[in-house]
């Protein structure tokens, strides 16, 4: 099916939505407002953007340690995303959790998370429920290079294509785990060459165009819809700012490297595209800014005007073991 204007402006707002989320949580966490950690999206905001257009509420995801894009992709509310940034009450964890532990089951959102590579077995989880439930709900879990050299990659791949699961792994390849290179830690020039080992397609797209990620996500999603098993999705990116925004990890990467991914980034790129086809005019592409930036600045005063947990609440609502 051809990509629909409007389809286009969405995933432009989407992702201007996340890239202006992103910023604005950097500067609050500069300014001391946020604690904990804070891994940014900016520069992948097409994959998770192309991916989840293609997914339905009833859809589940499982995401990352790098999961704000992804929340916001399947329809998270940004007024409790922030507020959990900020630890208030109001926040998706009560303010206990923070920006890797980020859920909303209502949007089919299962999580974020901290442990690298903990998310694929999740989703491998939901794929498998959706099966024995019938019908044609589908899974998808994000994951970047780093993870496909952990056990969970091989074993939830395995598993996934053996029980036909309608699931997408959906791997954001932006060259670097923390600091270490991929070319370093992976012996393949394609992670989704390995989806040959676990009979299933693997596909490289452009992961910094959102309507690549769009048409190549749509086709593995329909597949697993329809019963057709898993697939693998690669998505080649880049993140723009440091691992985290703590100035604890030290920027390694050649600033030239980082400049030239800059000048591919995917909303500029996009912008172009609905600009030069007459689908937008700049007016209306400046006024998708202006109501994106105006529901950012409510999102941080609704977490600025929330109270505190209370401490006597601290062992409310929390799982040990
Ligand atoms: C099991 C595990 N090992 C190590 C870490 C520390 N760690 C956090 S993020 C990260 C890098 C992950 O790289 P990648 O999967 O490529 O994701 P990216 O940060 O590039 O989005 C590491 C090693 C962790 N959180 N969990
Ligand atoms: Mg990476």
């Amino acid at each position: 099916m051809p990509i629909e204007p409007q389809d286009l402006i969405e995933m432009y707002k989407t992702m201007l939505t996340i890239r202006r989320f992103e910023e604005r949580a950097a500067r609050e966490y500069e300014e001391r407002h946020i604690p904990g950690i804070v891994h940014s999206y900016i520069g992948q905001e097409a994959t998770a953007t192309g991916v989840c257009a293609n997914l339905r509420l009833d859809d589940r995801i499982v995401s990352t340690h790098r999961g704000h894009g992804h929340c916001i992709a399947k329809g998270a509310d940004l007024k409790r995303m922030m507020a959990e940034l900020y630890g208030r009450k109001t926040g998706y964890c009560k303010g206990k959790g923070g920006s890797m532990h980020i859920a909303d089951f209502s949007v089919g959102m299962l999580g974020a998370n901290g442990i690298v590579g903990a998310g694929l077995p999740i989703a491998v989880g939901a794929a498998m429920a959706a099966q024995l439930e019938g019908g044609d709900r589908v899974a998808a879990v994000f994951f970047g290079d780093g993870a496909c050299q952990e056990g969970t990659f091989h074993e939830s791949l395995n598993l996934a294509s053996i029980w036909k699961l309608p699931i997408v792994f959906v791997c954001e390849n932006n060259g670097y785990g923390v600091n270490t290179p991929a070319e370093y830690s992976i012996p393949v020039k394609d992670i989704a060459d390995r989806a040959a080992a676990y009979a299933m397609p693997g596909v490289v797209v452009d992961g910094n165009d959102a309507a690549a990620v769009y048409e190549a996500a749509g086709r593995v999603v329909k597949a697993a819809r329809a019963g057709k098993g898993p697939a693998l999705l690669e998505c080649k990116t880049y993140r723009w700012r440091r691992h985290a925004e703590s100035k604890a990890f030290a920027e390694l990467r050649p600033t030239g490297e980082i400049e030239a991914w800059k000048s591919r980034c995917p909303i500029a790129s996009l912008e172009r595209r609905l600009l030069e086809e007459g689908m937008a005019t700049g007016q209306e592409l400046a006024d998708i800014d202006s109501q994106v930036l105006a529901l950012i600045e409510e999102a941080v005063r609704f977490a600025e005007a929330s109270p505190w947990p209370a401490p006597e609440d601290a062992l409310e609502g929390v799982y040990s073991v």
